[in-house]
């Protein structure tokens, strides 16, 4: 396609309730939204997954914004045409940035897939036609107050949960969470909260039966996460530290993850996420969907991608309403503990454009 324009905003929407982690506590999302529009005047929509600051990953809102701007764009049109496929070659002289450039190729997958009349579930080869939800739970004030945060979402439907932990808030609320719920599917996660040295602690987590533990140590400890595998029997899930099919596949030889957390953004889009679902199926390793507090339209693609048959376990694609009040697309409604996947053309939704123009903080055409 040609690229016709190219139109970058950053909205802010409110969460309905604090989201607490290792690494901070966010109150609102800050999304950075991307539209493309071609030759044929159709419209691609995509989101960037990066955060208002680098404290998740080393990207951030503002950072994204002018990456995009000063480089990121300007070598895409530089081209007379492009498709998707050619989006992540075009843009890999520039280094890093996975959630940039997969925003970039998303919105651009969105508008190709909406000309060629199939949905983005179809394309990546999604065999499912709904996804079963998890929802990542954040730290909480008290264990009652964890308690009844978890009894709600319980009470939604939801078929997983995942407790935030950090040193000090782990061993005693998995044991809350599990003596209310002795047979839930339930996991922790720790965003490089601890360290090499905390494997007998973490070993203290083995009798709750937990999924997995996800991302425990720094992202860049690869062998650290293979040491601590040897020290506790709780499987550890990798998030941060798979950027890439490479750090997938070496993460698993190396024996540091035996299940891992497939999220689009963290590894340059979707066409690559696809690349590590098939090596992970290949392998028999399970993969889940993660999430970044996405709004409906990073949630819509992310739906197609969990909807392929190597993602076996509960991702966190939790309901609009688990984050938002109001989402800027229809929003994406639980049923059963199930949601469904768009299956209209490209990534499915169409968003509510009044509302996105009622939050919108900043905006760029380019
Ligand atoms: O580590 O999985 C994470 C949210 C923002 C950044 C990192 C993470 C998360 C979550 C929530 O755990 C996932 C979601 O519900 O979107
Ligand atoms: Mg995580």
């Amino acid at each position: 396609m040609k690229l016709e324009k190219i139109e970058l905003g950053i909205i802010a929407l409110p969460l309905v309730r604090p989201f607490r982690t290792s690494f901070g506590t966010q109150t609102s999302r800050e999304v950075l939204i991307v539209k493309v529009v071609n030759e044929n005047g159709t419209t691609g929509w995509a989101e960037c997954v990066a955060m208002s600051e680098p404290l998740y990953s080393p990207e951030y809102v503002a950072g994204c914004l002018d990456l995009m701007k000063r480089f990121l764009i300007p070598a895409l049109k530089s081209k007379p045409t492009i498709t998707a496929e050619e989006v992540a070659p075009v843009l890999k002289p520039f280094l890093g940035a996975p959630m940039a450039k997969a925003a970039l190729e998303t919105a651009i997958l969105d508008a190709q897939l909406q000309d060629q009349k199939i949905s983005l579930a179809t394309y990546l080869g999604a065999t499912k036609s709904r996804v079963a939800c998890g929802v990542s739970v954040g730290i909480a004030n008290d264990l009652e107050a964890l308690a009844e945060e978890v009894s709600s979402y319980v009470e939604q439907g939801y078929r997983r949960i995942k407790l935030k932990i950090e040193p000090g808030w782990d061993i005693a609320a998995v044991k809350k969470i599990r003596d209310l719920y002795p047979t839930i599917l339930l996991q922790v996660d720790a965003n490089q909260a601890y360290t090499r040295d905390d494997g007998k602690h973490l070993a203290a987590l083995d009798e709750f039966n937990l999924l997995l533990i996800e991302q425990p140590l720094d992202e860049h400890d690869i062998l650290g996460h293979a040491l601590l595998a040897k020290q506790v029997k709780t499987p550890i899930c990798l998030d941060e530290s798979i950027i890439s099919l490479q750090s997938a596949r070496d993460a698993l030889e190396l024996k540091a993850t035996t299940i891992i957390n497939v999220k689009p953004g963290r590894v340059g889009g979707y066409i690559e996420s696809v690349k590590i679902h098939d090596l992970c199926l290949k392998n028999k390793i399970p993969v889940w969907c993660g999430g970044m507090l996405e709004t409906g339209i990073g949630r819509a693609a992310n739906l197609a991608l969990a909807a392929l048959p190597g993602f076996t376990l509960p991702g966190d694609t939790s309901a609009s309403s688990r984050y938002f009040k109001e989402d800027v697309t229809a929003p994406f409604v639980m049923i059963d503990g199930y949601l469904d996947v768009p299956n209209t053309t490209g990534i499915g939704i169409t968003p509510n454009l009044d509302f996105l123009d009622s939050i919108t903080t900043h905006r760029e055409d380019i």
